[in-house]
Order: C-alpha cells, then sequence, then structure tokens
C-alpha cells in the first residue's frame, strides 16, 4: 500500500485529514510515527507558500509521498487576521479559550453582516521526483459572540455557519468534513494523487 505522511503536528488535523483520505487506499502516518522531528519555519506570505515549505522539508527526510496542511481564519472586520498567523495569533502556547475570546472582544459591536469570517486550507503534495502539488478549500461563516461547541479544534466554536445554525465545533468530525476547508482542500488533492497511486 502506498505510504503518505502527513506533516502536521496538529492533532486536531491529523484526525480529520486521516478520516477524509480513508477512501485513498493508502497508509497514512504522521511525521512522528515516520520517524521526523523537525521544526519548520513557516516564513512564507501565503497559505499555498506555508502549506508547500512544510511539505518540501519534510520530503526531503523521507522517500514517500508529503502532505502539509497551512490552514487558519480570516476575519473581514479585522483586515483578515489572524490569518496565516491563526496558530501564533497571542502566542503558540497561548489556549484557544483565551484566543477565541481575544476575537470576540475585538468584535464588540460589530453587528452579524460586518461579522463574516472564512476558513482557509491550503494543501501541499511533495512528491518523491519533486513535483509539489496545490489545491485549496475555504469555508464561509459568522464569528459568534461566545464560544459554543466541543468538538473540533482552534477556533472552531467561535466559527459559526449560518446555514447550519452551528458553530463547526458543534459538528462532528464527518459533518464538518463534509462542508470544511480541509475537507474541500483534501477532495480536490484525492483527484490529482489518484494519477499518482497505485
Ligand atoms: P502544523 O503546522 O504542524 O500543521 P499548526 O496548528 O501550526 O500545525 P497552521 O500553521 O496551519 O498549523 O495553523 C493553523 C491554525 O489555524 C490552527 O492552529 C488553528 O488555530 C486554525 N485552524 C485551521 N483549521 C482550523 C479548523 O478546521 N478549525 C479550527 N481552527 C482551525
Amino acid at each position: 500500500m502506498t505510504k503518505i505522511v502527513f506533516a502536521t503536528g496538529n492533532q486536531g488535523k491529523l484526525r480529520e485529514v486521516k478520516k477524509i483520505l480513508a477512501d485513498l487506499n493508502v497508509d497514512i502516518v504522521s511525521m512522528k510515527e515516520e520517524g521526523i522531528q523537525i521544526d519548520v519555519d513557516e516564513n512564507g506570505t501565503t497559505f499555498a507558500e506555508n502549506a508547500q515549505i512544510k511539505a518540501t522539508a519534510i520530503g526531503a527526510h523521507t522517500d514517500a509521498i508529503v502532505l502539509a496542511d497551512d490552514s487558519g481564519l480570516v476575519i473581514d472586520a479585522l483586515n483578515g487576521e489572524p490569518g496565516i498567523y491563526s496558530a501564533r495569533y497571542l502566542g503558540e502556547d497561548t489556549s484557544y479559550r483565551i484566543k477565541n475570546q481575544n476575537l470576540i472582544d475585538r468584535l464588540e459591536g460589530v453587528p452579524d453582516e460586518k461579522r463574516t469570517a472564512h476558513f482557509v486550507c491550503a494543501i501541499a503534495a511533495a512528491l518523491p521526483d519533486g513535483t509539489v502539488l496545490h489545491t485549496e478549500g475555504t469555508i464561509e461563516g459568522i464569528i459568534g459572540y461566545e464560544e459554543r461547541g466541543e468538538n473540533g479544534f482552534g477556533y472552531d466554536p467561535i466559527f459559526y455557519v449560518p446555514k447550519l445554525g452551528k458553530t463547526t465545533a458543534e459538528l462532528t468530525d464527518d459533518e464538518k468534513n463534509a462542508i470544511s476547508h480541509r475537507g474541500s482542500a483534501l477532495e480536490k488533492m484525492k483527484v490529482l494523487l489518484r494519477e499518482y497511486i497505485n
């Protein structure tokens, strides 16, 4: 079976990705399982650039296909913040309870129609022959007034999807994957990867 290394230290991402790629007939292993433990400097200026930086940096340490995900929350009323700095916003080790409350506070007085936001997910695949494939997915929502839900990870408790009447933290993994930025980017990547697998 073809092996794919998923280049992430984020357990929430890894859990979602394993489910989304379950029908690809590949063995998805984490960086840790592949014995790779390096810290990559994500110094790109776009999600796609950072995804490529991670995929190729990890790809240098294995003969397997490497997939990387660079993602984040883009809030219109905050000029796109936290954007590509989503993981680093208020410090990498700060809890999401604090980060989420801070964003809610910064939007105090902003009405529903101006609380629009989207999650972006850029996926890069570094193939053993040096080729790099790219896909991207987004999901639209609005920033809530309080945290809601216990599922998902990161900013999910404040990301409210009006058509569902729920935050993405109130969805099961399967429900979230069916509509999410990560689900859509990876479905597109599956189409590209099928040409290289088997
Ligand atoms: P790796 O680089 O090791 O993959 P990371 O968490 O540092 O892990 P990113 O640099 O891509 O990854 O930052 C993504 C951040 O964006 C993530 O930590 C969350 O804060 C946020 N984010 C991305 N997708 C999300 C989702 O589906 N739900 C909630 N928050 C999300």
